[in-house]
């Protein structure tokens, strides 16, 4: 029946909301969404996913040659997309509609230094309002690795689901044992977010996304139910040295949010990923002297919006988000009177990215250049 899942109160209003998202393309986080279906947590929050299970980040530092770290580039990659697209379904029952973040938010965190894999810090700053961009760096400096990458996302609808195109890419930088920097381009997946008739959204992962370096190209196919296994979520991908590079391919099939396997190449049968044991949250960290958070961090920006969401107090969330919201437009307002614009904290736009432009043509990847935040650096302070 449609709408099974909707608490029977608010089934007019997703009604509305679906008419009104079928007949709708562009940003769909801007638009007003009944309360059932809302998530206490900012998009800010998202690049956390990046980092769930810190010692297979931390294990790409570890690899001694180009195969063994293009594998467990793949490996760490793989295993942070069960919780990016599955972890609301598990914590709140389906997927649900984040907090749109507010332009210049930021959120601060660590995952701790265990058994010598070395802290991780996180740093997010929403660089866009419209449309929302999310920057992001994630480091483990004792490993010499560091993620920065953004993302923002199109979507449109097509066959009674949401189509989700990510926009954007990341650049993982990891020091050799040579002290030669080694770049990988990653791009995204597409998202389909299907259930949506029954009030339950849930997110399947479709067509193909790529990790480039100039040693190793690695294609990632995404499929749901009826396709390689026949099971949802499952990927195959295809791991093979660059033009020029020797070395071996490898072939990988499996399901993105358990388990997967060697299908071919020198390792044929083994084991290569499994994401069903325990994943790390990120540890928030307040960014202000004292480690006190500003009026800017997530956490405490929307505190009072998420606690009304947690408590099923709608009425309290609704007037706290519009108080956000009308604070934002006066500022914005006091910026066009000043002359002036919002300074970014920690990233700065650049119109095209130099690495993407150098390894996007060893994947076709059309167009070969994309726009870029890169990282200005000043994150974190020696004292952490
Ligand atoms: C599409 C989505 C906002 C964007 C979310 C992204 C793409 C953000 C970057 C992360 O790395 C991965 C990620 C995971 C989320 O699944 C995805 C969200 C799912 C829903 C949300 C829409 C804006 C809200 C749609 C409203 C539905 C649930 C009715």
């Amino acid at each position: 029946q449609a709408g099974e899942a909707v608490p029977a109160a608010q089934r007019s209003s997703w009604t509305s909301f679906l008419k009104s998202i079928a007949s709708f393309s562009g940003d769909l986080s801007s638009m007003t969404a009944p309360p059932f279906i809302l998530s206490p947590v900012s998009l800010t929050e998202f690049p956390a996913y990046w980092c769930e299970r810190p010692e297979l980040f931390a294990a790409i530092g570890d690899q001694h040659n180009p195969e063994d770290r293009a594998l467990t580039v793949l490996k760490w990659f793989i295993s942070t997309l069960k919780g990016q697209y599955t972890s609301r379904n598990e914590s709140m029952g389906s997927e649900k509609k984040p907090l749109n973040p507010v332009l210049g938010e930021l959120f601060y965190g660590k995952w701790p230094d265990l058994n010598g894999r070395g802290q991780t810090d996180l740093l997010v700053e929403q660089v866009s309002h419209h449309p929302p961009i999310t920057a992001y760096a994630i480091e483990n400096k004792s490993k010499g690795i560091k993620l920065v990458g953004h993302n923002a996302q199109k979507t449109s609808f097509s066959g009674g689901s949401i189509i989700v195109k990510q926009i954007g890419h990341a650049v993982l930088m990891v020091k050799t044992p040579s002290g030669e920097t080694e770049e990988y381009v990653i791009t995204l997946p597409r998202l389909r977010i299907d259930g949506l008739w029954y009030g339950s959204p849930y997110i399947e992962l479709a067509e193909t996304s790529y990790i480039i370096s100039k040693s190793y190209v690695c294609t990632i196919e995404y499929k749901g139910k009826g396709y390689f296994s026949g099971k949802s979520h499952s990927f195959k991908a295809v791991l093979t040295p660059a033009p020029g590079v020797s070395g071996k391919d490898h072939v990988i099939e499996g399901l993105w949010h358990t388990t997967s396997k060697f299908i071919g190449g020198p390792r044929n049968g083994k084991d290569f990923h499994d994401v069903t044991g325990k994943k790390e949250e990120v540890t928030a960290l307040g960014g202000e002297s004292g480690g006190e958070m500003g009026e800017f961090e997530t956490r405490k920006l929307w505190s009072l919006v998420a606690k009304g969401i947690r408590d099923g107090d709608f009425e309290t969330a609704s007037r706290e988000k519009s108080k956000i919201e009308n604070e934002q437009r006066q500022r914005r307002r006091d910026e066009a009177a000043a002359g002036t614009t919002w300074q970014l904290k920690h990233f700065t736009h650049i119109n095209s990215d130099p690495v993407f432009e150098r390894l996007s043509p060893l994947a076709k990847i059309v167009p070969p250049t994309e726009d870029f935040y890169t990282f200005n650096e000043n994150w974190p302070p020696t004292s952490r």
